[in-house]
């Protein structure tokens, strides 16, 4: 990086560049004509994590849950968790066939877990409210990577503080590649062609207090910043990224507890969709707006060249009782190559529709509220006594259709652990692009029924349980949670 590619560095800007700078491999500054591709701008970049390497090859990666101070709001410090870090979390990147294992250590002073949100994973290492960390305790949970390339996320999932939690600042992303044709065809060099965007509105107070209930969101003194990669637009201007590279895939994670963000372009152009939060699509999807509810992720690619700016930006609807607003630029992108990439292969992906001729059951997943108690057929997810005297009973091997209706006139965001889901309809109608495929997180619309069908494969256990719930992660702690059984089908 160059004073001449970034003109405006000011000292938190700078900062931020030399974090891109050492995830982007230090090929910087001996620039040259053999040179790999790089990448610099104000954009932060979170650090990609490397894993140490275990007995028989198991990748080994070490996250210290801690606590920290950030400016959120402009001179303002706030109290903050990370990962590694004041807020947020590096990045980790793992193949398909890997074996992982997390050693995570809990220094916040309280309970927490770590969820490996859209994982496939046995509900043992999974990460809900049966796997608590105690203050000063290592989990060290390991397992299989057995998914296609997908954006993943962690985060805390205990009882009661998910919100809390997760808005405080603890939320890594978790990418999974693959050695398929369609994975190679797409950037996945980190800090290079490959990013992450995770956007955040959450709710602060003037004091700079993160805020994680339904009183705090609707607080007068509360605002919703729009932050990117933790960093407040507002504040620092929109981040902008320079690439070498005529092609950017961008990981986008709506990191929210609560809101909900479109991402479009200013131009109005077409984005290109890869990925739902799930898998890569079967094919490359032209659209002009992507709409993400709390906890769900997507994949784009833009083709970039040295004559083009090319700038996203994120409009905020409030995801609860009140939220953000607005239209954000979250990033500027601009490249230095001259020559235009190569198309996208017709084809990234397989996907072939489950088949729900005659499923082994069928089930209703009601929601509801009373004031601010969430329910889940009418039972309120508090505590693991209510959600195991309503859980959800499955076999392994079961193809299930369930409805899920919401009585409330509430936005949820629907998000099942254990296998993703595949969409039938939504208010009696086929849905369309990335909703036509695999999902793990879906937009509940208020007063809608939205009709979902999945496949229980691999893991049972007759102790540990998977959680069904609502992402609006205010919501969940209000009781918006059910548990899920998946059963031998020898028991
Ligand atoms: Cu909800």
């Amino acid at each position: 990086m160059t004073e001449s590619t970034v003109p405006t560095l000011h000292r938190r800007g700078l900062l931020r560049g030399l974090g891109l700078l050492a995830a982007a491999g230090a090929g910087l500054a001996l620039a040259g004509p053999a040179r790999a591709a790089t990448a610099s701008g104000t954009l932060t970049v979170p650090p990609l994590l490397d894993p140490a390497t275990g007995s028989d090859g198991v990748k080994v990666f070490t996250l210290g849950l801690q606590s920290g101070t950030t400016e959120i709001l402009s001179g303002v410090q706030s109290a903050t968790c990370g990962f590694n870090q004041a807020f947020l979390g590096p990045v980790l990147k793992v193949n398909q066939g890997d074996t992982v294992r997390m050693d995570v250590t809990n220094n916040l002073g309280d309970v927490s877990t770590v969820h490996w949100h859209g994982a496939h994973v046995p509900p043992s290492v999974d990460g809900g409210p049966q796997n608590t960390i105690a203050a000063g305790a290592t989990w060290s949970p390991s397992f299989a990577i057995d998914q296609a390339a997908c954006t993943l996320w962690f985060h805390p999932h205990a009882l009661g503080t998910t919100a809390e939690q997760v808005a405080s600042g603890l939320a890594g992303m978790l990418i999974v590649d693959d050695d398929t044709d369609g994975a190679a065809a797409l950037p996945h060099t980190y800090g290079t062609d490959q990013f992450p965007l995770i956007v955040q509105s959450n709710p602060v107070s003037t004091a700079g207090v993160l805020q994680f209930t339904t009183a705090g969101e609707t607080a007068r003194t509360t605002s919703f910043p729009l932050l990117v990669n933790g960093s407040n637009v507002a504040v620092a201007g929109t981040p902008e990224l320079t690439v070498d590279a005529g092609r950017v895939r961008f990981h986008l994670l709506n990191a929210s507890i609560a809101d909900i963000v479109t991402i479009t372009r200013t131009d109005g152009a077409a984005l290109t969709q890869v990925a739902t939060d799930a898998a890569l699509l079967s094919a490359p999807l032209a659209v002009t707006a992507l709409t993400l509810v709390a906890g769900e992720r997507a994949e784009i690619c833009l083709d970039v060249t040295s004559t083009d700016t090319i700038t996203l930006q994120a409009t905020v609807t409030a995801g609860g009782a009140r939220g953000g607003s607005g239209t954000s630029s979250i990033v500027t992108l601009t490249s230095t190559a001259t020559a235009a990439a190569d198309a996208l292969p017709s084809t990234l992906a397989t996907f072939t529709a489950l088949d729900v001729s005659s499923p082994d059951a069928t089930r209703t997943i009601a929601l509801s509220n009373s004031g601010n108690t969430m329910l889940i057929n009418g039972v309120a997810g508090t505590t693991m006594t209510a959600m195991a005297g309503a859980e959800i009973m499955t076999t392994l091997g079961a193809t299930e259709v369930w409805t899920i209706t919401n009585a409330t006139a509430l936005t949820h965001s629907f998000h099942l652990h254990d296998v993703p889901f595949q969409v039938l309809t939504v208010n009696g109608v086929t849905p369309t692009g990335g909703y036509a495929e695999w999902k793990d997180t879906i937009l509940i619309a208020p007063q809608s029924t939205n009709v979902i069908a999945m496949r229980f494969v691999d893991y049972a256990d007759d102790t540990y349980g998977y959680m069904l719930h609502c992402h609006n992660t205010v919501h969940e702690d209000e009781g918006m949670m059910a548990m899920l059984m998946v059963m031998d089908a020898a028991n």
